[in-house]
C-alpha cells in the first residue's frame, strides 16, 4: 500500500508568530508518532538524508513549549483505530523566515513515540527513541 504525506504549514514570515501546522496522516499504527522537522530537504537516500532534527542551537533533544528542545521538536502526533492522525500544531519556535526557518527542510513522522527527551534511554536526548523514519516530505513554499 502507499504512503501519503500531506502537510500544509500556514504563518507570517514573523519570528514571533506561531507557525501552524496542519493535515492528516494516514496508514499509521494506532497510538503516538513522533513527529520532527529535520535539518535537510534531501530525500535522495529516503527520510535518512534529512539528517538530524533541526538543532541551530545545538541543544538537547525535547518537546514543544520545552525550554531545552530542537528547534525542530514538535512533540507526538496521535493515530486513532483506524491508523489516521489529525494534526493541528501551533508551535512559536519554528517560523518560515529568519533563523529558524523551516522552508526547505524537511518533515518526518517515527514509528514509535517520542518520549520529549524523558524517557531514559540513551537516545532520550538525541531523537526521543522516535525509532524508524516512516514517512517524510520536503517543505516547500506554497501560493498564497
Ligand atoms: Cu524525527
Ligand atoms: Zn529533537
Amino acid at each position: 500500500m502507499p504512503t501519503k504525506a500531506v502537510c500544509v504549514l500556514n504563518g507570517e514570515i514573523d519570528e514571533n508568530s506561531p507557525v501552524e501546522v496542519s493535515g492528516e496522516i494516514n496508514g499509521l499504527g494506532k497510538g503516538l508518532h513522533g513527529f520532527h522537522i529535520h535539518e535537510f530537504g534531501d530525500n535522495t537516500n529516503g527520510c535518512i538524508s534529512a539528517g538530524a532534527h533541526f538543532n541551530p542551537h545545538g541543544k538537547e533533544h525535547g518537546g514543544p513549549g520545552h525550554d531545552v528542545r530542537h528547534v525542530g521538536d514538535l512533540g507526538n502526533v496521535e493515530a486513532g483505530d483506524d491508523g489516521v492522525a489529525k494534526i493541528n500544531i501551533k508551535d512559536k519556535t519554528i517560523s518560515l523566515g529568519g533563523a529558524h526557518n523551516i522552508i526547505g527542510r524537511t518533515v518526518v513522522v517515527h514509528a514509535d513515540p517520542d518520549d520529549l527527551g524523558q524517557g531514559g534511554h540513551e537516545l532520550s536526548k538525541s531523537t526521543g527513541n522516535a525509532g524508524a523514519r516512516l514517512a517524510c516530505g520536503v517543505i516547500g513554499l506554497a501560493k498564497i
